[in-house]
């Protein structure tokens, strides 16, 4: 019997519902992108499933034709995991807003990405909460004016990337939603990744938060905003390719002009391999207008999953004490009966 896969097409991961996006939201081209990306990853259709929570960014399960759950608000990395060890053949991708992943569902964001849980969480951060009608969210910038902050606000904006490098996560990227052929390159990246695969894509809500990345989205300002990361390449940026980041003392960034006492060599060369987190986090803080903001791949390295370590872990129980008795096990130790 053969054992080929058929050729599949976006079209194919495209499901029949109207989706219900405002039109220009960035949320469409992020769907697309990933329709795209899928049919090349060699995995048949029936074994992706797309869990999402609450916002308008977790619509995205109804619009893809694969097996999804449009979740709880903020726990889809709970009901992730548990898809993932109930089936570990399963690929498992989280699909979660600013809103949905840092505020009500930061704790679980956090245990997912420590565990390492073979998950692929994709952050749509437009940095507001979208399907509420415009209440500041974790990654507000401090000043901002929203329904919720009408004098601005006050609170210190959260970096999804700092968070999850300080979670320990073994895969961190960030794109942009209009940046097709980057977006492609990063969601085909934390596909073949094996652990959680942490991806934050600036998305523009253009309803209630329009234009936040522009200076990262049009084509006439990211060359002078944005920084590409490329493994053993040094960082180079600038309409001119003429700029780059050079690192001094205890990692401390600036931003210098190549020339004559300038070389390449002097620049810093990106490491997504470095087993310390450290150039990962300087790399994530940069933050414009002092830096450029690097999007790609800022860590990939290796460490054990948690639903393989669980398999092993029941494998070595069941050697021991033999198969379980779920009926015995709830009546093993202090039972009582209420009258
Ligand atoms: C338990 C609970 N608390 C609050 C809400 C209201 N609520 C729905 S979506 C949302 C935030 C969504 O923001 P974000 O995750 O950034 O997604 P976006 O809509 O911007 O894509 C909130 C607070 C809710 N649905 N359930
Ligand atoms: S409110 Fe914003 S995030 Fe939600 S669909 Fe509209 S444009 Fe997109």
């Amino acid at each position: 019997m053969s054992t080929e896969l058929p050729v599949l097409t976006d079209k194919d991961f495209a499901s029949d519902q109207e989706v219900r996006w405002c039109p220009r939201c960035g949320d469409y081209s992020i769907l697309k992108q990933m329709q795209k990306v899928l049919p090349g990853l060699g995995i048949p259709k029936e074994n992706f499933v797309f869990v999402s929570g609450i916002g308008c960014s977790s619509r995205f399960p109804y619009y893809m034709n694969t097996y999804g759950f449009h979740s709880i608000h903020g726990r889809a990395p709970a009901i992730a995991t548990g898809v993932k060890l109930a089936n570990p053949d399963l690929q498992v991708w989280v699909i979660t807003g600013d809103g949905d992943s840092l505020s009500i569902g930061g704790n679980h964001l956090m245990h997912a990405i420590r565990r390492n849980v073979d998950l692929k969480i994709i952050l749509f951060n437009n940095q507001i909460y979208g399907l509420t009608k415009g209440q500041y969210s974790p990654t507000s910038p401090t000043g901002s004016r929203t329904k919720s902050t009408p004098y601005g606000s006050l609170d210190t904006p959260l970096n999804p990337l700092c968070v999850a490098i300080g979670s320990e996560a073994s895969f961190v990227a960030r794109s942009v939603d209009v940046d097709i052929k980057h977006l492609q390159a990063t969601l085909k990246r934390a596909a073949e990744h094996k652990g959680t695969a942490f991806v934050e894509v600036y998305q523009d809500c253009n309803v209630f938060n329009s234009g936040a990345f522009k200076y990262a989205q049009s084509k006439a300002e990211k060359a002078d905003n944005v920084v590409v990361l490329e493994q053993g390449r040094p960082l180079i940026f600038g309409k001119n390719r003429d700029k780059g980041i050079r690192v001094t003392g205890l990692l401390t960034p600036e931003v210098v002009t190549l020339g004559d006492n300038i070389r390449e060599d002097d620049l810093l060369f990106h490491d997504e391999k470095a087993e310390e987190p450290s150039l990962a986090f300087m790399l994530a803080r940069m933050r414009r207008p002092e830096f450029p903001e690097p999007i790609g791949v800022f860590r990939c390295i290796d460490r054990p999953t948690y639903n393989e370590a669980v398999e092993d872990q029941v494998t070595m129980a069941v050697e021991k004490e033999g198969e379980g008795d779920i009926e015995a096990l709830f009546r093993k130790g202090d039972t009582w009966e209420v009258q």
